[in-house]
C-alpha cells in the first residue's frame, strides 16, 4: 500500500479523497493555487505545496507543477478526482514514466473511451447495446445523407473527440442537415483541434441512466447499479438518484451484468461509468466516463461502499474489497449539487461566506469545502456542496433532503438552494416522471 498520495484537484473532491487517505493510514499532499492558499483541502492534508497562479491552466492542469509536487513530498501516487487531469492519458503516461501510480484507468483506456467512436466499436464488439448509428466517422456530407436518410430523421452529429454535450449538432429534418453537419464539424475542429463526426439516430425523451462499474485490471469486474441524472441544464447535473425511478432489479441486473463483463474482458482498472439513454424500456450507449463521478456518493449510499478506498487499493494492486454477489441495492439516495450561482440565470456567484452550517442527522451526508469565512475564488467551477440523503425509499429520500436543505445556512452568496426546494414540490419529480429534457422545459416557466 502506499505511503502517500497526492491529490491533484480542490474542492470538495479533493476533501472526499484525503478522508479516504486517512482512514487508510495514508498520508495525503494537497496542491493548491495561490487563490487556493486559504482552502479546506490544503487545511485538511497533511502536506501542501503551491503550484502556480490562479489559472487552472498553470496550477490544476500543470503536469510539470504537479510531478514535481510529489517529487518534492515523497508522494508515491496521484489521485485526480473528476475534471483537471482526470481524464488525460497524456498525464496518465508522464506519471508512470516518473516511477509514480496513477490511481484510475490505464492511458489507453482513457484513449480508447476519449475517441468516442472506438469507445462506441468497442461497447457494439463486447455486446453493449448501442444509438443506431453510422460505422465510425462521417467524412463528407454526401455521406452524411446516405446514413441519416437509411436510419430516418431526427439525427444528431457528434464530434468524435467531444463529450458532454460538446460539438453536437440535432437535424430534425433532411434541411437541417448540411447546416448540422458543417457546424459539429467547425466546431469540433475549434474545440478539440479534429474535424471528425459521426451520427446517430436522435433519441427525442430518453432518460440519462449511468451503470457504475468497477475492475480490477485482471479481468474480473462488477456493477454497482445504476444512477438516473436526467435532471440537467445545458448538460450540468443537477439532482442524481440511485436508483432509477425507471429500473427494476431484473432490468438492473441484466444491464449491470452487461457492462460488468465488458470492462472485464477489457481489463479496465477502478472507476468508471457507462452512460446509456434509456427510452421505450431499451438501453443505448452513447459514453463512457473513466474516473470518479460527482455524483458517486449516491451509489456509495445505496450499495454500501467507499468507492474512492478502492480506486487506492486497486492501483496499489490489491484485489477489490467485495464481489458481485455481495453487492445489493439497500434503499434510495438522492444528491443535490449546490452551486455558488445567482438565480435564475445560473450567473456565478462568489465571494465570502458569512455563515455556514451544515445539516446533518441520520441519513445525511454533506460533501463541501466550505467553512465560515472562506471566500469562493472567482476563477474554478462553482459546485460548493453536495447534500446527499439516503433512506429507506425514495419517498422518505425526499422527506429527509427538504428537511436537510431546510438545515443548511450558506450565506454571503447566493446558491442554488432555491431550485433544489422548488424542484422538491413538484409533482413530477416527486413521480419520478422526468426525462433529460424536463428541467429546462420547467426553467422556462420558473422564476
Ligand atoms: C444524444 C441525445 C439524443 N440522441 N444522443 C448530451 C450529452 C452527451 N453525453 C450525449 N448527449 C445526448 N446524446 C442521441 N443519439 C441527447 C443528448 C442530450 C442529453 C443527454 C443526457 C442528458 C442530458 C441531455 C441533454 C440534451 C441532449
Amino acid at each position: 500500500m502506499f505511503n502517500k498520495i497526492l491529490i491533484a484537484n480542490r474542492g470538495e473532491i479533493a476533501l472526499r479523497v484525503i478522508r479516504a487517505c486517512k482512514e487508510m493510514g495514508i498520508r495525503s499532499v494537497a496542491v493548491h493555487s495561490t487563490a487556493d492558499a486559504d482552502a479546506m483541502h490544503v487545511r485538511m492534508a497533511d502536506e501542501s505545496v503551491c503550484i502556480g497562479p490562479p489559472s487552472s491552466m498553470q496550477s490544476y492542469l500543470s503536469i510539470p507543477n504537479i510531478i514535481s509536487a510529489c517529487e518534492i513530498t515523497g508522494a508515491e501516487a496521484i489521485h485526480p478526482g473528476y475534471g483537471f487531469l482526470s481524464e488525460n492519458a497524456n498525464f496518465v503516461q508522464i506519471v508512470q514514466d516518473h516511477g509514480l501510480t496513477f490511481i484510475g484507468p490505464t492511458a489507453d483506456h482513457i484513449n480508447m473511451m476519449g475517441d468516442k467512436i472506438t469507445a462506441k466499436d468497442t461497447m457494439k464488439r463486447l455486446g453493449v447495446p448501442c444509438v443506431p448509428g453510422s460505422l465510425g466517422g462521417v467524412a463528407t456530407i454526401e455521406e452524411a445523407h446516405a446514413v441519416s436518410a437509411e436510419m430516418g430523421f431526427p439525427v444528431i452529429v457528434k464530434a468524435t473527440a467531444g463529450g458532454g454535450g460538446r460539438g453536437m449538432k440535432v437535424a430534425k429534418t433532411v434541411d437541417d442537415l448540411d447546416e448540422a453537419f458543417s457546424t459539429a464539424r467547425s466546431e469540433s475542429k475549434a474545440a478539440f483541434g479534429n474535424d471528425e463526426v459521426y451520427i446517430e439516430k436522435y433519441l427525442t425523451l430518453p432518460r440519462h441512466i449511468e451503470i457504475q462499474v468497477f475492475g480490477d485490471g485482471k479481468g474480473r469486474a462488477v456493477h454497482l447499479g445504476e444512477r438516473d441524472c436526467s435532471l440537467q441544464r445545458r448538460h450540468q447535473k443537477v439532482l442524481e438518484e440511485c436508483p432509477s425511478p425507471a429500473i427494476d432489479a431484473e432490468t438492473r441486473a441484466r444491464i449491470g451484468k452487461t457492462c460488468a463483463d465488458a470492462v472485464a474482458a477489457i481489463n479496465y482498472a477502478g472507476a468508471g461509468t457507462i452512460e446509456f439513454l434509456y427510452e421505450n424500456d431499451e438501453f443505448y450507449f452513447i459514453e463512457m466516463n473513466t474516473r470518479l463521478q460527482v455524483e458517486h456518493p449516491v451509489t456509495e449510499a445505496v450499495f454500501g461502499v467507499d468507492l474512492v478506498r478502492e480506486q487506492i487499493l486497486v492501483a496499489s494492486g490489491e484485489p477489490m474489497s467485495f464481489v458481485q454477489e455481495e453487492l445489493a441495492p439497500n434503499g434510495h439516495s438522492i444528491e443535490c449539487r449546490i452551486n455558488a450561482e445567482k438565480l435564475p440565470e445560473f450567473r456565478p456567484s462568489p465571494g465570502k461566506i458569512s455563515q455556514f452550517h451544515a445539516p446533518g442527522g441520520l441519513g445525511v451526508r454533506m460533501d463541501s469545502h466550505l467553512y465560515d469565512g472562506y471566500k469562493i475564488p472567482p476563477y474554478y467551477d462553482s459546485l460548493i456542496a453536495k447534500l446527499i440523503v439516503h433512506a429507506p425509499d425514495r419517498a422518505s429520500a425526499i422527506a429527509r433532503l427538504r428537511r436537510a436543505l431546510g438545515e443548511m445556512i450558506v450565506d454571503g452568496i447566493d446558491t442554488t438552494t432555491p431550485l433544489h426546494n422548488a424542484l422538491l414540490q413538484e409533482p413530477d419529480i416527486l413521480s419520478g416522471d422526468y426525462d433529460i429534457h424536463w428541467l429546462e422545459k420547467w426553467l422556462e416557466t420558473y422564476s
